[in-house]
């Protein structure tokens, strides 16, 4: 098909629509290709993240190029720092939430390397709640939290963001992620991958996050590969929680370990215990719903060990089953447990004869997307019934691909699959939204200025250009397909891909 007129002239009509919602914000922009700095204008922009926050208030909105930025102390400025070409282009070092931000204070897009302050930790939060969203947390090492350190009230929302390879040692060893105390993250989406909690001397407890004192809603996010790894004791080779209330609801767990192996600190026959290959939970009280937990390793409760506090569990993948928990907590093993291979993939999704599709809770507190932002609930077996899947995916037919950088004049190009046959159509918008629509799934974007710019049969390519018009700066323009069998009833919508105009 040849859909780029149709597109162009769509694009156009968006984007007229829509120029009358432009906030009286100010967008500063930020490069560091042109250092030493200039006044931050689109033409003339600044050289640091830091020299826009400093120059912002609260509302505005910071528009970062790709290239490689400093420290970056928000100072209580409630502003949002987009990437625009995404973390992969675009690196910080260290990130401090610790004057009151509050939710509008979001951070989107970049890769985190270093650290603000001698403690070491990628992003630091105290008695703050900025929004995190995005981001590649990677490679830090510090005694407690290497990659996010919160306490003292501090309730973010962290959604989407890759934390891998960080590392808590040498003083702790606690949370190679992420360190929690006293605080209510809400905690969505992310994928923790190859976290340690790697201490030689005082005990590993928990390879991805640490826990202590806090109420902890975990949703939908991977945990792969974690290990908590220590001389003498190891505790949850992804989390290990104390004192604390947790909730989790569609999360997966695969190849954690709580080190059972002899020591590389001490002569040869000397195996160190580890206890709890996912989780360790001590004196807390968790419900868990729709979570996998699979070829997880330890001495004591390969999947879970609950020291003392009530565990709920239901609607999950165990593997060993009830063996597969241990510890002389309290273990409720409720409705829809399954003990069966989630046959995911090397990516960690599910594949299209998991036994998972479809075999999640049958009651509705499912809403929202998904680990990699496909709607919650699909139908995936095509039965005309949608019912959540077990686990951090929901498996979906139809995916939706973005290539471009959004920049004035030039093009995106958006790739739609589906299962063979079906037709799909394809929508843009200049918002999000939720709106359900019984077995396919949920629009995500919002219907205010909903255009539908591409459709035919699947699998197919709708190009089109952005206009060059100021008004559309700073605008974030969602995309989504839906795909579906005509006559049957069955289909489903893609995920939602999003990119900044500039
Ligand atoms: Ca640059
Ligand atoms: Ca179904
Ligand atoms: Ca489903
Ligand atoms: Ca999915």
């Amino acid at each position: 098909m040849n859909p780029s007129l149709r597109s162009l002239a769509s694009v156009v009509l968006v984007g007229v629509s829509l120029s009358s919602g432009v906030s009286a914000q100010t967008i500063w922009f930020v490069d560091d290709d042109n250092c030493p700095g200039g006044t931050g204008t689109q033409l003339d922009p600044f050289c640091d993240v830091q020299d826009a926050i400093d120059a912002s208030v609260s509302g505005d909105e910071i528009l970062v190029a790709a290239g490689s930025y400093g420290c970056v102390n928000y100072n209580g400025k409630n502003v949002r720092v987009v990437s625009l070409a995404g973390p992969d282009v675009t690196t910080t070092g260290g990130i401090l939430f610790i004057n009151g931000e509050g939710p509008t204070a979001v951070f989107d897009g970049f890769t985190v390397l270093g650290s603000c302050t001698p403690a070491n930790n990628g992003i630091r939060c105290s008695g703050t709640s900025p929004t995190i969203a995005n981001n590649i947390i990677r490679n830090h090492k510090a005694g407690s939290g290497a990659g996010l350190y919160m306490f003292n009230g501090s309730s973010p929302t962290i959604l989407f963001n890759t934390f891998n390879d960080n590392d808590a040692q040498p003083t702790s060893g606690k949370g190679g992620a992420m360190y929690i105390s006293a605080s209510t993250p809400k905690i969505e989406g992310n994928v923790f991958f190859r976290n340690w909690a790697f201490e030689d001397s005082g005990g590993g407890y928990g390879g991805a996050l640490y826990i202590t004192g806090s109420t902890v809603e975990l949703v939908s996010n991977l945990f792969d590969s974690n290990w908590s790894f220590d001389t003498f004791s190891n505790r949850g080779g992804a989390i290990y929680a104390i004192n604390s209330t947790l909730r989790l609801r569609g999360n997966t767990f695969v190849d954690n370990r709580s080190w059972d192996g002899e020591s590389p600190f001490l002569p040869p026959g000397n195996v160190i215990p580890g206890e709890g290959g996912a989780l360790h939970l001590n004196s807390c009280v968790t419900t868990v719903v729709n979570n996998v937990f699979w070829n997880d390793s330890a001495t004591s409760g390969q999947e879970i060990f609950v020291s003392k506090g009530v565990l709920n569990i239901s609607y999950s993948d165990v593997e060993l089953g009830l063996p597969g928990i241990a510890g002389s907590g309290a273990v409720n093993w409720g409705a829809g447990m399954v003990v069966t291979d989630p046959l995911l993939d090397g990516s960690r999704h599910l594949t299209a004869s998991s036994p998972l599709i479809d075999a999640g809770t049958p009651l509705s507190e499912f809403g929202g997307v998904d680990g990699d932002e496909d709607p919650r609930v699909l139908d995936g077996d095509a039965d005309k019934v949608a019912r959540v899947d077990v686990g951090w995916d929901e498996w979906n037919p139809t995916s939706l691909t973005l290539t471009g950088d959004g920049a004035l004049g030039t093009s995106i190009d958006l790739w739609t699959e589906g299962s063979p046959g079906q037709v799909y159509a394809l929508a843009v918008s200049f918002g999000t939204g939720e709106r359900k629509y019984k077995n396919f799934g949920a629009i995500l974007i919002a219907p205010g200025g909903l255009q539908i710019v591409g459709n035919g049969i699947v699998p197919a390519t709708d190009s089109f250009a952005i206009p060059v018009m100021s008004s559309l700066v700073g605008l974030t323009a969602y995309f989504q397909s839906v795909a579906i069998s005509a006559g049957q009833g069955v289909g489903a919508f893609s995920r939602r891909v999003a990119v900044t105009l500039h």
